[in-house]
């Protein structure tokens, strides 16, 4: 778990995002999750802008994003959008 300054607000927020992304629920947000998330940030969102993106946030390159990569890139990226 990230031990950032992270209220229990915000990360209750995150995780509420989190979740509602990962359409099969299984904890990790896969390509197709992700293409779909930049879409609603971001309606013109290519599926090669979604893959390199995805690719930043794959830390440990598993093919997924965890919550806590998820974490890490929603608070280094969000205020961008
Ligand atoms: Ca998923
Ligand atoms: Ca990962």
């Amino acid at each position: 778990m990230t031990d950032k300054s992270l209220s229990q607000e915000k990360l209750s927020e995150i995780k509420e995002n989190f979740a509602f992304f990962d359409s099969d629920n299984n904890n990790e947000i896969d390509k197709d999750e992700f293409l779909q998330l930049l879409r609603v940030i971001s309606p013109k969102t290519t599926k090669e802008q979604a893959e390199s993106g995805f690719a930043m946030v794959d830390e440990n390159n598993d093919g997924h994003i965890d919550f806590e990569e998820f974490i890490d890139w929603w608070q280094a990226c969000w205020w961008e959008y």
